[in-house]
Parts: structure tokens; sequence; C-alpha cells
């Protein structure tokens, strides 16, 4: 997320990118952990999966209705290139966010439901059935990636626990524990990282519980245990290592609108024709190909949810 970058961070040298204190921190990380494991960036992922008391689910059966028009980006590409500012805000955190600490991990849904539940992660997951997905991702920092997620849809999750009419949104929460997730020290941050959808776009069909990836558990780069995928929002709507849902009246408040309302906005629907303030969303970079690709509106998922904002103020609904 690019509040502190001056233009999108692939675009420039991040020496030049970044204020020196976050740089010189990197470094002080780099050094500690050394340079050569930095830079392989590889993780024991087979070793991680077998001992994953959730890998017996996996691979889950394709959902054939969610395919692409585009490659997949590879494995070893995605899983070292992420957004996760509770380890770094830079994209080379797999090997930082090892800390993430997965199990126990035990969430709490609630708030204005008849059914609220707290339940550990490897019950929540037996629930519903899993299935895979292939999606695409837009970040706002204008660079897509295609990924595939397996887990279930938020829809079902939402009319298991019968939220009350007087519930308008859903609320989720990330963890906050700066002993695992170093990030959560920056101070320019409101941590925990918060993210919210209306009811009706949590009972849309796209919203995605994603508890695997590329046939496996989620690896912790990616959010793991459990994060959200909202294909047609920008990435930030994507929140990873969720502890808590809560159905609430009032609009939540994400961590990046709360930092710079003027530019992250509670819709973040993707739309090409208008620009962040500081840059074109028009094109976004394909990772791995590096291809310049026009960007779609609703990140080309308009049939299934463009009638959600008939009606509303377009001023708004793009930001
Ligand atoms: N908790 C948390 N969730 C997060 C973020 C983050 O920093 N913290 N970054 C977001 C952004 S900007 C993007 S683009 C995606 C990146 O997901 P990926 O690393 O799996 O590609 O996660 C989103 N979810
Ligand atoms: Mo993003």
């Amino acid at each position: 997320m690019p509040f502190i970058h001056r233009r999108p961070a692939w675009a420039i040298d991040e020496k030049l990118a970044t204020p020196e204190a976050v740089f010189l921190n990197r470094r002080t990380i780099l050094a500690g952990m050394g340079i050569a494991a930095a830079s392989a960036g590889l993780l024991p992922r087979k070793v991680l999966a077998e001992s994953d008391p959730t890998a017996d689910l996996y691979p889950a059966k394709p959902n054939d209705a969610y395919r692409l028009d585009r490659s997949l980006t590879p494995e070893e590409i995605n899983a070292n290139y992420n957004n996760f500012y509770e380890y770094g805000t830079y994209k080379e955190i797999a090997q930082e966010a090892q800390q993430l600490k997965t199990r126990p991990w035990q969430i709490e849904i609630g708030g204005m439901v008849a059914k609220p539940m707290t339940l550990e992660f490897d019950e929540l997951v037996r629930k519903f059935p899993l299935e895979t997905r292939l999606y695409r991702h837009r970040c706002v920092e204008a660079w897509s990636m295609t990924i595939p997620w397996s887990g279930f849809p938020l829809k079902s999750l939402v009319e298991a626990v019968e939220p009350q009419s007087s519930a308008k949104f859903v609320r989720f929460e990330t963890f906050l524990d700066p002993d695992m997730a170093p990030g959560q020290n920056n101070f320019l941050y409101p941590w925990p990282y918060v993210e919210g959808l209306t009811i009706a776009e949590a009972m849309n069909e796209l919203p995605l519980l994603v508890t695997g990836a590329y046939d496996k558990p989620l690896a912790k780069q990616f959010g793991a245990p459990i994060r959200l995928a909202v294909p047609w929002k920008y990435g930030f709507k994507s929140i990873k290592s969720i502890r808590k849902i809560s159905f609430v009246a009032e609009r939540p408040v994400g961590l990046w609108e709360a930092i710079q309302p003027s530019e992250y906005g509670f819709w973040a629907n993707v739309n090409p024709q208008v620009p962040h303030p500081r840059w074109s969303q028009a094109q976004e970079r394909v990772l791995h190909t590096g291809e310049i690709v026009p960007t779609l509106l609703f990140n080309g998922y308009g049939e299934q949810v463009a009638h959600l904002y008939k009606g509303m103020d377009p001023a708004t609904l793009y930001m």
C-alpha cells in the first residue's frame, strides 16, 4: 500500500520511495536474518503443509464457475510478493511472516446476529464444504495476480449466524499481537487491520473466506489461517489473518481509510476510469509476466456485482 510512496512501489527504487526510518529498519531486519535467506525467500512449503492439521482438506473440489482468461501466477512468485504490513511495508515479507503463529486460532463471530459463535479455526474450517476458485486480484498499486484460492463462500457463514435486520455491515478484524508481528510496532498504522463490507456485498456469491491456496493450507504470508478474497474490489479489502467478524449497524472504517480517507475509501470497487489521486488505474502490471494490460470495471466481475450499486453515487463507489 502506497501511503508513504509517491508512486507505485514497483516504479522506483525502494530506497527513494521509503522514509529513512523504515528503510533503516528494513536493513536491520535483513541483516538479522541473513541476506542469503532473505533473497532466496524459499520456504519448506511441503513440510508446512504436511504438519498442518487441515492438510487433508486439500485439494478442494474445483468450482468451474470461477475460471480465468489468463494464466495463473506461479506459486513461487505469489508467495514471495505480498502486502502484509504486519510484517513490513515492502513486498518481500515471506520469511518475516513465518513468525505468525496460526494455532491456537480462535475466531469470534458476533454482534447483531441470532447465532454468534466463538470457535477454533480447525472447527470452523470443517463446518463448510471447501471449494477451489481461480480469482483475479487487483491491488490498488496497479499490479495484479491470479490465484487458485480454496475456501468457502462468506455467504454461507453469514447465513449460519442469522444477522438481525439492524445489522447493515460486516466488520473484519486481523489479530493484534506485536510480539509475533513486528510491523504492528509501527505507530504510523492504527492496528489491528480492519475492513468491512455491506451485508448485501457479503451475501454476494463472490467473497470467499480463503483457507488455502495452490491446493494446500494457506501459507502464512497469504494471511493464514483464514483471509478474505473480494475480487471486484482493490486488494486492500481482502483482509488477512482474520480473528473477528462482527455484524454492525455503522459502516466500519478500514485501516487504510483511517489513515488516508482521500485515497482509500470504503467501497474501493475497481474502476479503470477513476484514477487514484496519485496515479492512473487504467492499466495494471501482471505479476510474473510483467505485461501491462487494461484494468476492467469491477475487475471483470461486473456480471456478478454491478447490480449491488445501481442508483448509488458513482463519485464514492470507486474509492
Ligand atoms: N491484515 C492485512 N491484510 C491485508 C493487507 C495487510 O497489510 N494486512 N494487505 C492488503 C493488500 S494491500 C493486498 S494487495 C492483499 C495482498 O494479498 P497477497 O499478499 O496474498 O497477494 O492483502 C490485503 N490484506
Ligand atoms: Mo493492495
